[in-house]
């Protein structure tokens, strides 16, 4: 099998710099439908943040596709790098490598650590040491498919030594990271047997970037504890430290959504259409909506627990409201994932069975990914969206059901655990997800507010989100990085609009 392959678009003279995204996964989903590969476009919130800055401005995304089967990368890749707009250059893990370093060290270590859930690690050795190994492979193919002028933009847990394995091969980058999940508070993150190894190592990026400020804390505690006499200089949103003789810039940049696009996409035709068709079918009740990847930390099951009891306390409620939970399939062969989904299908059959009356069903539950108009007409439908994670870096999703409310009507009830909340606490409806009572109070007092004050939040949401849009976060990220903006990079001669390239890839 090939990994590596010539660039679809070309680097550039020397001297202007390209972005090189890297991810553990690619921006796409292989699918083997009769002996054929298929690609569909990935999902998740990684994959809908850089995808609109990457297409703006070419350059490489460097990833796994996601299977350890043999693939013709020659054939397969070369469209879908065509219709993305930028090019994908294909990292190849082997069975143990994906059992170790993905299922292993990154799904079962760094994600439930990281999301205050340590008693769901498991600190198995081994995993350490693929994850190593794992991300010198990373390393190798950004040497060859890069080059020095080349800004190399890493993204995400998986992949935190790689700074250190490219130095470790002579390869001088400019180098930046983005945590996308939270970075967890010095006593938990301390567990940890690698703590030291993977403080040092992310020391070796130039820059790092964290969801918030108490992100951007915890991991300066850390560092720290390590080393007491550690000082930073600065202030605002990017501190240096020096270190080894080398300084280090590590920022605060709340991730966001391409707001325009989604307000643009969510006044269609096509979005119009099916939000007529979901209003007429839903008789006249509201929709209280939740979007959400199957995951342990999007707090499901509090979720319909609360739900639950606003029924029971608030019988005025029934038939009036119906409660849409998406759930998006996501690392579904793996056990634990799977005893989610058992344990929420339980509990929506339960609340049906108890609330369920002729024409309402109270609980309507899809599991599977939407086509976008679909999911922006529930967006736009929507009265309610509920956003409960017990812990998120960001959440992306509660910033698109704003973006899609173009009327300023609609109500947030958000996690004061989502790194969003931050941002939006002044218009959301905050809570504590693990308060159940508080979160049925939240739902009931939803649909209790005036309609101007409803009107009022939407718009400060709006606002904000407008503001600092996706473009906002990459260029300041890029500021603070090398002191360029998006616009700096070389465009794409033929670019076309993002929203005409929605389905491809
Ligand atoms: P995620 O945990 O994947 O992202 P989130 O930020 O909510 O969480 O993003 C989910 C994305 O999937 C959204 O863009 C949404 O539109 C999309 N999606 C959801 N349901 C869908 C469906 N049914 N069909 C198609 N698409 C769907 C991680 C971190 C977050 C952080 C992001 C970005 O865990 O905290 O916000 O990265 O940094």
């Amino acid at each position: 099998m090939k990994s590596n392959r010539r660039s679809t678009h070309p680097a550039p003279e020397s001297g202007i710099a390209r972005l090189v995204a890297v991810s553990n996964r690619l921006p796409i989903a292989l699918r083997k439908v009769g002996g054929k590969w298929q690609i569909q476009p990935g999902g998740g919130g990684l994959v809908t943040a850089i995808s609109p800055v990457l297409r703006h401005r070419g350059g490489l995304w460097i990833g796994w596709s996601g299977t350890t089967e043999e693939v013709n990368w020659e054939t397969e890749l070369d469209g879908a790098s065509l219709s993305a707009g930028y090019t994908l250059v294909p990292v190849t893990l082997t069975h143990d490598e994906a059992e170790n370093f993905y299922l292993g060290f990154a799904n079962q270590i760094i994600w439930p650590l990281f999301h205050d859930l340590q008693t769901r690690c498991n600190f198995e050795p081994i995993f350490w040491r693929y994850y190593l190994q794992v991300n010198n492979k990373y390393a190798s193919v950004i040497a060859s498919h890069s080059q020095p002028s080349d800004f190399i933009w890493v993204h995400d847990y998986h992949l935190m030594t790689i700074a250190q394995s490219l130095r470790a091969l002579g390869i001088e980058r400019k180098t930046g990271f983005f945590l996308h999940i939270p970075f967890p508070p010095v006593d938990i993150f301390f567990r940890l047997p690698w703590r030291a190894q993977i403080l040092q190592a992310l020391l070796e990026f130039d820059i790092l970037g964290f969801q918030t400020l108490r992100d951007r804390r915890n991991f300066i505690q850390c560092l720290q504890y390590l080393s007491p006499s550690l000082k930073t200089s600065g202030h605002g949103a990017v501190l240096t430290v020096n270190i080894a003789g080398r300084s280090v810039r590590i920022g605060s940049f709340p991730i966001s959504i391409d707001f325009d696009e989604f307000a643009v996409h969510s006044a269609s035709r096509e979005v119009e259409s099916r939000v007529r068709w979901l209003k007429e079918s839903m008789l006249g009740s509201q929709i209280v909506l939740g979007v959400d990847r199957l995951d342990y930390t999007k707090g499901l099951p509090e979720r319909l627990n609360a739900f639950r009891l606003a029924l029971q306390n608030h019988p005025d409620i029934r038939r009036r409201l119906t409660f849409v939970q998406v759930v998006v399939p996501s690392r579904t062969d793996v056990l634990e994932y799977q005893a989610l989904k058992a344990e929420v299908e339980q509990l929506v059959g339960e609340i049906n069975g108890e609330f369920t009356t002729a024409g309402w069903v109270p609980i309507h539950y899809i599991f599977r990914n939407l086509q976008r108009d679909e999911l922006l007409a529930y967006y736009r439908t929507a009265q309610v969206a509920l956003v409960t994670p017990v812990k998120d870096g960001m959440n992306l999703v509660a910033k698109e059901y704003c973006a899609c409310h173009l009327d300023d009507d609609g109500v947030l009830i958000l996690s004061e655990f989502a790194g969003a909340a931050a941002e939006l606490q002044r218009g959301a409806l905050l809570v504590n997800p693990y308060d159940v009572e508080g979160v049925a109070q939240a739902i009931y007092k939803a649909f209790s507010l005036s309609a101007d004050e409803k009107r009022a939040r939407m718009r400060r949401l709006r606002d904000s989100i407008k503001k600092r849009d996706i473009y906002y976060w990459v260029d300041s990220y890029l500021k603070a990085a090398l002191s360029k903006k998006l616009h700096d990079f070389p465009m794409v001669e033929d670019y076309v609009p993002p929203i005409l390239l929605r389905t491809e890839i």
